[in-house]
């Protein structure tokens, strides 16, 4: 039996989500209420001892951190995939690299602009404010580019558009709107959204308590 512990509005959860809805994985969801301190609650340190959600356990196996759990979820549970097939090296890499910039670039920023955004009018730094949100734009900019021809990011469906998911979802929240002048990017989103496992995504949204 999979258990997820996850916070609902934490993207790095939804990651894994989205990976379990695209597996059709049945698991049992245990809320870790991040602005109860619950992830520094001992038991869960045992689990992951960053204190941080989300953390994925199989039975008797444990796994923390959204890449790392959607790495074993594909091992564990390979169709249908959401990594380019073993032997498409350069494809596997470009997903992977992918992921990555999304999980510490992108969505940081996002999770600045969204703590900015959530501040007292009065109270937002906007030189700050106007930074993350070319920083934002710079990196669409970039996908909109590196999606001309493609489908996806890297071939199929991968952990590489999974990554984005969530913080794309909800750029009109913190006032950007990802398509506009950015045809591949807009094409990339409704073709996200027609998927079962994106649109029943719960907990996109922009709160400050998981920003990211
Ligand atoms: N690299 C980790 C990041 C996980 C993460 O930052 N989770 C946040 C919530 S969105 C968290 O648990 N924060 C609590 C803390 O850092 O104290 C992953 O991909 O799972």
């Amino acid at each position: 039996m999979i258990k997820l512990y996850d916070f609902l509005s934490c993207p790095y959860g939804q990651k894994v989500r989205i990976v379990l809805a695209e597996k059709s994985l049945n698991y049992d969801l245990v809320s870790v209420d991040l602005t109860q301190n619950e992830h520094r609650r001992p038991d869960f340190l045992r689990l992951n001892p960053f204190g941080r959600v989300p953390v994925l356990v199989d039975d008797d196996t444990a796994v923390y951190d959204s890449t790392m759990i959607n790495e074993y979820l594909e091992d564990e549970y390979p169709e249908p995939p959401v990594l380019p097939a073993v032997g498409s090296s350069a494809l596997r890499s470009r997903a992977r690299m992918f992921e990555d910039f999304a999980d510490t670039s992108f969505t940081p920023q996002v999770g600045q602009l969204i703590v900015e955004v959530s501040k007292q009018e009065a109270e937002r730094d906007q030189n700050r404010l106007q930074r993350l949100h070319q920083g934002v734009e710079r990196v669409l900019d970039y996908l909109n580019n590196e999606l001309k021809g493609q489908q996806f990011l890297a071939g199929e469906f991968s952990v590489a558009d999974v990554a984005f998911a969530p913080r794309l979802l909800i750029l009109s929240e913190v006032g950007i709107d990802a398509s506009v002048n950015r045809a591949n990017v807009d094409g990339w989103i409704k073709r996200m959204l027609e998927r079962p496992s994106i649109q029943n995504l719960q907990g996109v949204s922009a709160d400050p308590s998981a920003p990211g």
